[in-house]
């Protein structure tokens, strides 16, 4: 199994990366993120779903079997959560030797409004058993990974799955889903990293031992190296991201500021906690200084930090942000090896040149 390479992104990584996009930095300016600039990740392809035809069944250890259509689930009460979701694989390309997989930077990240019904009360409606103990969600991609032909599948504690914040939601920013996002339905679990959030969703199924398929038991494991015991990938670590200030070069995207006093200002999340402070550095993680950090709009989105940055000398610098969250995890300031590369939390960290404006080298082949 190829498990990294130091070299040059691959035409299958690309491949990933193209259909698979981040959210540009300057995203990041916006409480609520709009729905072209918010990550992407679909593993297989995004399936045609005729709404009028759509079911979803609710079956597996319950009294009563169930079978929803859209109009049927959209008449149920409904909750608007604004809630951050990140790709476990965040940060993965920066990872050396390179983990193969869809080789994110740093910006798979997007706090939508996502409207839908409470799972607990459909999970009620059908009746647990008492041996109930865990829930599956299946969508209606299926594809081939790992040698596995499978729909996408991940399941969920019942306890974790009851927990009134979990939504099926048919609904992102006031509008129905986009194909891309899941339509008509996925699951939105809060606090917990991308993958748990199945799309299109087709089936849920309450089973009395825990889902042990592909996308749960091979991958979303954490392991420092081949042979090492896994953990599995849950809630979302604590991260800090600024928009970079003044302007970029187009190739390498490091950036130019004329000398002023500059307003640093950018977005911070964890899922095992409030995020309890941010910290900016301007020497690359040497010293740091207490940014200002916003209430917040939702418990389940991120919040917002600001910074004044003293940027009146010229010279080069490395500006980096570090969040802390109240469970006391804090961001790295290297990245942590393992195997899939997933949750790499480590603190950004963004080239800018302070110069008078004459002094600015802007490339002559800028487009
Ligand atoms: N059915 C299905 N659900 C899925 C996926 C998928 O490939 N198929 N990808 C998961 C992963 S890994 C992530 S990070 C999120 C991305 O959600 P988004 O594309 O709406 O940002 O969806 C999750 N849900
Ligand atoms: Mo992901």
């Amino acid at each position: 199994m190829t498990v990294g390479t130091t070299e040059g992104i691959t035409i299958d990584e690309l491949q990933l990366a193209v259909r698979n996009h981040s959210m540009p930095l300057e995203g990041l300016r916006y409480d609520v993120t709009p729905i072209g600039m918010h990550y992407l990740l679909t593993h297989f392809d995004i399936p045609l779903v005729d709404a009028a035809r759509y079911e979803l069944s609710v079956g597996g250890r319950v009294r009563k079997p169930l079978r929803f259509t859209l109009e049927e689930i959209t008449a149920k009460p409904a909750t608007t959560l604004a809630v951050t979701l990140e790709c476990a694989g965040n940060g993965r390309a920066r990872l050396s030797p390179r983990p193969v997989s869809q080789p994110w930077l740093g910006e798979a990240v997007g706090n939508a409004e996502w409207t839908g019904t409470p799972l607990a009360s459909i999970l009620e409606e059908a009746g647990l058993l008492a041996d109930a103990a865990s829930v599956v969600f299946t969508g209606l991609d299926r594809g081939v990974q790992g040698a596995v032909d499978q729909w996408y599948e991940r399941g969920l504690s019942l306890e974790d799955a009851m927990r009134p914040e979990v939504l099926l939601a048919y609904g992102i920013n006031g509008v129905p889903l986009p194909p891309q996002h899941g339509f008509p339905l996925r699951v939105i679990v809060p606090g917990w990293y991308g993958m748990t959030h199945v799309k299109w969703l087709r089936s849920i199924t309450v089973t009395d031992t825990p889902f042990a398929g592909f996308q749960q038991a091979v991958k979303y494991q954490y392991r420092a190296a081949a042979n090492e015991a896994a953990s599995p990938v849950t809630r979302i670590l604590p991260r800090a991201l600024m928009v970079p200030p003044g302007m970029p070069d187009y190739m390498t995207r490091k950036r130019f500021v004329k000398p002023s006093t500059v307003s640093i200002e950018g977005r911070a999340w964890s899922g095992r906690g409030a995020v309890a402070k941010v910290e900016f550095s301007a020497d690359g993680g040497a010293t740091w200084s207490l940014a200002e950090l916003d209430r917040g709009t939702s418990p389940h989105g991120w919040r917002r930090w600001t910074h004044t940055w003293d940027a009146t000398r010229p010279g080069e610098y490395e500006l980096c942000a570090r969040a802390t969250d109240t469970a006391g995890n804090a961001q790295p300031l290297e990245q942590r090896w393992n195997v899939e590369g997933v949750q790499n939390n480590a603190i950004q960290r963004i080239a800018v040149v302070v110069g008078a404006s004459h002094e600015v080298q802007v490339p002559a082949d800028a487009e």
